[in-house]
């Protein structure tokens, strides 16, 4: 008998409770009225009354022994249930999915869209393979322009009347050719050109293009429209110059400078010590344009303009290499402003 109680002693201390269902194992073996325990107690009847005393003291230790285990496994679980609960609180915040940024190229576009709409300019688009009237022959480019040729721009082999747009001014044509004046719109999109891809160059960029048609358009209206974009963009201490130019599309044209945001006028590398930047092309729209898309140049006048995104991106954000827009490294592109 004491050999026994010994021996259930051992199996009792040594029985893993690691469960709801172990516990419930370990009470049937011991503790319930058909376990272990219990029938030692009936075996106690059989034992020497000398003896008796002694095996009875040793019973009711394993006893307590058993039920405190039992106690101290049963409690232990409920609290493990219940901390697992606690931990849960479903009240605090979700932890933030990091989604990725905004393409500086698309920050800029915003912008630019967000202050010429204030001015009351609507946003256009159109296709960016083209044929060569909306591209060329409607802007007013002569039969023989550098720009017609294979060197500078992409054409479709199969059907060389179609080519990949050099601006965005096929849309202001469409524009012109399918409504009727007055017009207030700007056009931003991607652009192609055939040139060898380096730090300064790419085979595709993107610009936005704007137009204003309607009776009495001046150049003044081009001169303040422009000056007041400079102020917005680049701060309300920019100031803007105008050097005259020459396009098809345009007459008289003009470059529009702005003073350098790095160095104020003083000099420095990105203005090549001029204190000027130039940030896009303009003037009045050609009477032979107006006249190409239907309207009556002795009755509308209009000014255009255009400018690229990564050169004003560029500037804005120090970038010194075209080629960052477009290599997808995660490095460049997640310096940027993160989609909400
Ligand atoms: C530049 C110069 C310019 C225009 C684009 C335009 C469009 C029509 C009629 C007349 Cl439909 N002009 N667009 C005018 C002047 C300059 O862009 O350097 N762009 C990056």
């Amino acid at each position: 008998m004491e050999q026994k109680i010994k021996s259930i002693e051992e199996k009792v201390n040594s029985f893993l409770i690691e469960s709801k269902d172990d516990l419930e194992q370990y009470r049937l073996q011991y503790i319930s009225k058909k376990g272990i325990v219990a029938s030692l107690f009936e075996d106690l009847k059989g034992v020497a009354v000398e003896q008796k005393k002694a095996m009875g003291k040793s019973l009711n230790d394993l006893k307590r022994l058993a039920e405190e285990k039992f106690k101290t496994a049963q409690e232990g679980l409920e609290s493990k249930v219940a901390s697992t609960a606690n931990d849960l609180d479903l009240s605090l915040p979700i932890i933030p999915n990091k989604t990725g940024s905004q393409h500086p190229l698309n920050l800029t576009r915003y912008r630019i869209i967000e202050i010429f709409e204030r001015l009351g300019f609507n946003v256009e688009d159109g296709p960016e393979i083209e044929d060569d009237w909306h591209n060329f022959t409607a802007l007013n480019f002569p039969e023989n322009h550098p720009a017609r040729e294979m060197q500078d721009t992409f054409f479709i082999e199969k059907n060389p009347d179609m080519l990949l747009r050099t601006h965005t001014s096929n849309v202001q044509i469409r524009l012109m050719k399918d409504r009727k004046p007055p017009f207030r719109a700007i056009m931003p999109g991607r652009v192609y050109r055939n040139e060898a891809i380096s730090a300064r160059a790419h085979c595709f960029f993107h610009q936005v293009e704007g137009l204003y048609v309607d009776k009495n358009v001046g150049f003044s209206d081009l001169k303040q429209t422009l000056f007041h974009f400079a102020k917005e963009m680049f701060g309300k201490e920019t100031k803007i110059r105008l050097r005259p130019s020459f396009f098809p599309f345009t007459e008289p044209s003009a470059e529009i400078d702005i003073s350098c945001l790095i160095c104020h006028g003083k000099g420095c590398n990105v203005c090549k010590y001029s204190g000027w930047v130039e940030i896009a092309g303009s003037g009045m729209v050609h009477p032979n344009v107006l006249k190409n898309c239907d309207i009556d140049p002795e009755e509308y006048t209009g000014f255009a303009f255009g400018m690229g995104i990564e050169r004003i991106t560029m500037l804005r954000y120090s970038i010194n290499d075209l080629r960052l827009f477009s290599e997808n490294d995660v490095r460049f592109l997640k310096q940027f402003k993160p989609v909400v």
